[in-house]
């Protein structure tokens, strides 16, 4: 049997609400709920960590991400990097004869800033040119780079630290290119695996064509109804003085970036289809983590809530007519569930699961969850709780998400821990409006199960964060 390729597509900070096909927002994304359709829709996917690097580290290995070494962003002052003897989906695929590409963000090495006031590739801040080698795990085609948010006048780098910079929004930039790949610079008789790395609809969201913008200019949204516009802040505390009118038009802007994707996206599906490889491949679509968008008051990500946390996940495999699967599944089960849909060995450096059996058929395991984890970031407040002999990725909070409930343990984010416990029945209270008391008699034994679970799965871990949290009674 000739082995299926893979495509792997994810785009930036978008939740899963955020879909035309869930119906829960004015959001236009005929092409993928057509490809929905054609396809299995994974409803309960979550990002382990709702950030961008440390979801992309599990992502990309199989691991938790602070077993990836990633407790943040990889970002200036710190040395967060994805280490050259992780093993990496890319290095496993090419390992067993894929030709492997990678397109677009890729925010997993440190930034060149750290080692040089001006390097030469041209990155600044947090942005990085990626050299070929190690560095890349495996992926042979790279056009890439490390972050960088102005969607309408990207850059990349190939083989050498010579800058490209295009004027394109980068979407459209990107899905050129998966195509000229897919056209012209693979071996047609040799698997492939490509990733697909979109960074919007990643704010700052006004940095969309005007032609998606169009599309909602004259409609009526509403918000979702948990937003709360009175002090809109993001989980750092820093302030975004939006009023209605302002945060509606982000949200639009928003939408407006998705229905781009979804545009984008329909010509991929549609070279694939002319050519026949859609039959031939493995497609997923989904995304890192969310965007608050002024639900709970918040903007951004970093957070518990289900806006932060919930993940589109699309399977596309041919011959597949499942059309929905409700198990659990979060970030660093990505990785072995493709390699096992592709019938290829899982290294044993893996912590997530393959659940391709759950994605094949009619199984489903309702009592999988998933654990959530996030630390304090800054490269200051790292460096506050080294001088106070504490390790910052040992604080910030834990969460266990099940069918039902989200169960947040939390000691905040400085160096004053703040303890506190949050419950949401998530089966009857989806918008999280009306959190369970945690004092309460009556959900005491709800909460002892849920903690159980997650003290048990952070000894495994061997995560600080319970002796910081039992040291606080
Ligand atoms: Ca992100």
């Amino acid at each position: 049997m000739k082995q299926k390729n893979l495509i792997y597509i994810f785009a930036d900070q978008w939740r899963s609400s955020s879909v035309g096909f869930v119906g829960e927002e004015a959001v236009d994304t005929p092409n993928i709920d057509q490809f929905r359709e054609e396809a299995t829709n994974c409803d309960q996917v979550f990002s382990s960590f709702p950030l961008c690097s440390p979801h992309r580290a599990s992502l990309m290995t199989g691991k938790y991400p602070l077993s990836a070494g990633f407790f943040t962003n990889a970002k200036p002052g710190l040395k967060v990097r994805l280490q050259d003897h992780e093993v990496g989906v890319g290095d496993t695929l090419k390992k067993a004869g894929y030709q492997t590409a990678y397109i677009g963000k890729w925010h997993l090495d440190e930034p060149e800033v750290n080692h040089e006031e001006e390097p030469v590739s041209g990155a600044r801040n947090w942005d990085a040119f990626t050299p070929p080698g190690p560095r890349r795990h495996g992926f042979d085609y790279w056009y890439s780079y490390g972050t960088y948010d102005e969607h309408l006048h990207p850059h990349y780098w190939q083989d050498t630290p010579e800058m490209i910079q295009v004027d394109e929004w980068s979407v459209a930039h990107e899905t050129e290119k998966a195509i000229e790949y897919l056209e012209e610079k693979r071996q047609p008789d040799q698997p492939f695996a490509m990733y697909l790395s979109w960074n919007p609809p990643h704010s700052p969201y006004e940095k969309v064509p005007e032609k998606y913008l169009d599309l909602y200019k004259d409609k009526d949204i509403s918000l979702r109804k948990n937003v709360k516009v009175e002090n809109l802040h993001h989980h750092t505390g820093e302030q975004e003085p939006y009023d209605k009118e302002e945060l509606t038009l982000a949200t639009k802007r928003y939408y407006a970036a998705i229905s781009g994707i979804d545009d984008h996206f329909s010509k991929l599906m549609d070279y694939l289809k002319e050519t026949g490889l859609y039959e031939d491949t493995v497609i997923v679509l989904s995304s890192d983590h969310g965007d608050m968008l002024g639900s709970q008051g918040l903007m951004g990500k970093h957070v518990w809530y289900e806006e932060a946390i919930h993940i589109p996940c699309i399977f596309r495999v041919p011959g597949n007519n499942k059309e929905t699967c409700h198990t659990i599944m979060a970030s660093q089960d990505m990785m072995p569930t493709v390699l096992g849909l592709l019938d290829i060995a899982i290294p044993e450096t893996v912590e997530g699961e393959d659940c391709s059996s759950y994605i094949l058929t009619d199984q489903e395991d309702y009592d999988r969850v998933s654990f959530i984890v996030a630390c304090p970031g800054k490269a200051t407040l790292v460096e506050k709780y080294k001088e106070h002999n504490l390790d910052s990725k040992d604080f910030g909070w834990r969460a266990v998400r099940t069918q039902t409930y989200t169960y947040v343990m939390s000691l905040g984010y400085d160096i004053v821990a703040d303890k506190q416990r949050h419950l949401y029945n998530i089966a009857e209270d989806p918008y999280q409006m009306n959190p369970l008391d945690v004092e309460k008699a009556e959900n005491q034994e709800i909460i002892k199960n849920l903690e159980g679970k997650l003290t048990n799965w952070m000894k495994e871990q061997k995560d600080g964060f319970i002796e910081n949290w039992l040291a606080q009674d």
